[in-house]
């Protein structure tokens, strides 16, 4: 069945040219032995750059998201292109444009929609229209902890746990910049539609591919 994997914006932006050439490589042979694919990407360093100068111009919150979408749309391009001529080459910007770059059946690469989430909330809206078995969070942790494990050293990873467990651990953030591991957009579709998570550390592509895979690694959210 299909694969969305959200890959942090931390991971394929413009400092990172290898490692965006190593995404694409896995990416390129999950697609060639027969996966669909959906690539979320986050809006990473840029994001937060841009983000930052609109809070200090005092701008809202919306022109705040909307800087951190463009960014996280030009990390997108930057896969796509590494994907040529493999991806669809326009990053979609609704949920309308990714079933038509979809259709096609091209690896599909997008970065945010609207405000008032994080690609995370993309991810998860794009893995329930298009009917995803499972939705790979390449991250910057190993997984979920029981505390943020920067900050707690007795912090221990959760292997699985229920979207109410998830609930429980992370703190929802609903600030530009800072939403978590998954946005309360994207834990309410993921829970409603009972579609898979799996937290895998981002940065080791391999990792991507070994859970698409079925190899067990990371946390596994449920119902
Ligand atoms: N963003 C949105 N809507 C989206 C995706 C992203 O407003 O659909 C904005 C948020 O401010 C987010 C930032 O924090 O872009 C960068 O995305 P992310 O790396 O946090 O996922």
């Amino acid at each position: 069945g299909p694969v969305v994997i959200k890959v942090s914006g931390k991971y394929v932006n413009p400092e990172k040219p290898g490692l965006v050439k190593r995404y694409a490589q896995v990416l390129h042979e999950l697609h060639s032995v027969g996966y669909r694919l959906v690539v979320v990407v986050g809006g990473g360093p840029e994001a937060r750059r841009y983000i930052e100068a609109a809070r200090e111009l005092g701008l809202g919150k919306s022109f705040q998201d909307i800087l951190g979408i463009e960014a996280s749309r030009l990390n997108a391009r930057l896969l796509i292109y590494a994907l040529h001529p493999n991806a669809y080459p326009e990053p979609p910007r609704s949920i309308w444009e990714l079933l038509e770059a979809y259709s096609t059946g091209l690896i599909v690469v997008a970065g945010g929609f609207q405000p008032g989430q994080s690609t995370s909330g993309v991810a998860a809206l794009v893995a329930e229209a298009i009917g995803a078995e499972l939705l790979v969070l390449a991250t910057t942790v190993d997984g979920v902890y029981t505390a943020d494990p920067a900050v707690d050293k007795s912090a221990q990873l959760i292997p699985r746990l229920s979207y109410e467990e998830f609930r429980r651990v992370v703190r929802q953030s609903m600030s530009p910049g800072r939403y978590e591991l998954l946005d309360p957009v994207a834990i309410s579709i993921v829970e409603r539609s009972n579609i898979p998570v799996r937290v895998v550390n981002g940065s080791d592509p391999e990792n991507v591919k070994r859970v698409v895979l079925g190899e067990e690694l990371g946390s596994l959210i449920t119902g």
